[in-house]
């Protein structure tokens, strides 16, 4: 039987969820307008006032906000509630060198911990359980939210944050986890980790993992499912709006249920900015409703993904999120066509090579080279050059027919690729100068 962490807004009729919306929309635009003077000189560069926004139908006509204006802000300039009220910050990894830090009352740490708790319950969390959460902690939300959410469910917790991957094992195994949370490639890494010491599915205690903060296929979904023996749930968020839980995946499997009573989302066309029809793929841009100290209206992700309304069989009435393929800004152009990682990890998990891989793209005499590094399953492994020359050509067959233009496939000796703690990082760009 399906449980709910807050069954009474997780599964209110879509009416409740609008008037709620419509009610703390007009409310939230009216803090920002009063507390955050950055946002209001752009509202008022385009004419709107509070006014103006009566219900959820007239978000459009709100200025977004980019990461740009993040950075222009920095770091003190989106804040809608005066240091003094604050208790935390969080930050993101700053990959790009564009570093975002997020301020928290604590009623926004509470409500951020609320979300992750209903990601845990969804998952099939108890206070029976045992919650290990290998995320990393420090500035980077993942393990303080899902270690704030699995108290909040009254699973006992085990902090271990990431890395150490055998004394993860060990705890595991000890303390009988039944629960994992972590990144996907660090799923990943952990399963394979089992399997050299020799443990199979069914010596390990945990039942589900709740995993998130990078783009992962649903191949690779099925091949931790199998290693560990567990139904690996998707979760989704990020920093700008607290951090993981902003959507979380049900028993259903099939896309993320977006936690509507704080956050509304949009999917707009990247180029235009236009509102783009339900069920049509574009840019998720979110409208953050209850959050107090860094409260952002329609702020634009950059995840490219698709929304659905479609009835859920779990009961829940929140709108479903699909699987962002990526960031745009992961997105690579090579020669011209646009080329995901996550399409490329598809092509070779489903030739049953493991997701490890790195993509390198440099542009020589003017034409963009396309390379991708595999890994080969130790089973696969062999110093025949025909049986590698072979297995290469099927594979670049296989991204040919997913991609539209050829790559040149490199395999390589199992264990040359760096494995991933936490976010893996899977391109090499060097066309930039
Ligand atoms: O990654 C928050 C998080 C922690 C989410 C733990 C889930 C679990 P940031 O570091 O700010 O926050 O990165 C946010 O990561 O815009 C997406 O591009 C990507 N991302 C997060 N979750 C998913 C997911 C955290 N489930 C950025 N699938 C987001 C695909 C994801 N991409």
């Amino acid at each position: 039987m399906e449980r709910y962490y807050q069954p009474e807004i997780e599964c209110a009729s879509r009416e409740e969820i609008r008037a709620l919306q419509n009610e703390r929309l007009v409310k939230q635009v009216k803090h920002v307008w009063d507390n955050v003077p950055y946002y209001r000189k752009k509202m008022e560069e385009k004419g709107v006032t509070p006014d103006d926004i009566q219900s959820i139908d007239d978000l459009h006509k709100l200025p977004f906000v980019t990461k740009d204006d993040l950075r222009l802000a920095y770091p003190y300039g989106l804040m809608g509630k005066p240091l003094k009220e604050c208790v935390r910050i969080q930050s993101t990894s700053g990959t790009t060198g564009k570093r975002v830090v997020a301020f928290y009352t604590q009623h926004d740490i509470d409500l951020w911990e609320d979300c992750c708790a209903r990601a845990i319950v969804a998952a099939g969390g108890t206070d029976e359980d045992v919650c290990q959460v290998s995320y990393g902690y420090g500035l980077f939300t993942g393990g303080p939210g899902l270690n704030g959410g699995s108290h909040k469910v009254g699973c006992l917790t085990i902090p271990t944050s990431s890395g150490n991957t055998e004394r993860q094992i060990m705890f595991i195994q000890d303390l009988q986890a039944t629960i994992l949370c972590c990144t996907p490639s660090y799923a990943a890494y952990i399963g394979e980790t089992m399997k050299e010491m020799g443990l199979t599915p069914d010596q390990i205690p945990l039942k589900a993992g709740i995993f998130g903060a990078e783009a992962w296929s649903e191949e690779m979904r099925q091949d931790i499912q199998n290693t560990l023996g567990i139904k690996a749930y998707d979760i989704y968020g990020l920093t700008e709006l607290s951090g993981p839980g902003v959507s979380f995946e049900c028993s259903e499997q099939s896309g993320m249920h977006i936690n509507e009573d704080h956050f509304i989302a949009e999917i707009i066309d990247p180029n235009t900015g236009e509102v783009l029809p339900e069920g049509t793929k574009g840019e998720l841009v979110f409208t953050s409703l209850t959050k107090e100290a860094f409260p952002l209206l329609r702020y634009r992700t950059k995840d490219i993904c698709v929304l659905s309304r479609e009835k859920c069989s779990c009961g829940r009435t929140f709108v479903k999120m699909a699987k962002p393929m990526g960031r745009s800004d992961d997105m690579l152009i090579i020669r011209g066509v646009n080329v995901f990682p996550s399409q490329i990890e598809s092509v070779l998990i489903n030739a049953g090579y493991p997701a490890n891989y790195q993509i390198i793209v440099d542009r020589v005499k003017n034409t963009d080279t396309f390379d991708v590094q595999v890994e080969m399953t130790p089973e696969m492994f062999t110093d025949n050059m025909g049986e590698i020359k072979t297995r290469q050509r099927e594979l670049e067959a296989g991204l040919r027919s997913m991609l539209g233009i050829s790559a040149h496939v490199v395999l390589v000796a199992p264990k040359t690729i760096q494995r991933s703690e936490g976010k893996a990082v899977r391109v090499i760009d060097k066309r930039k100068i």
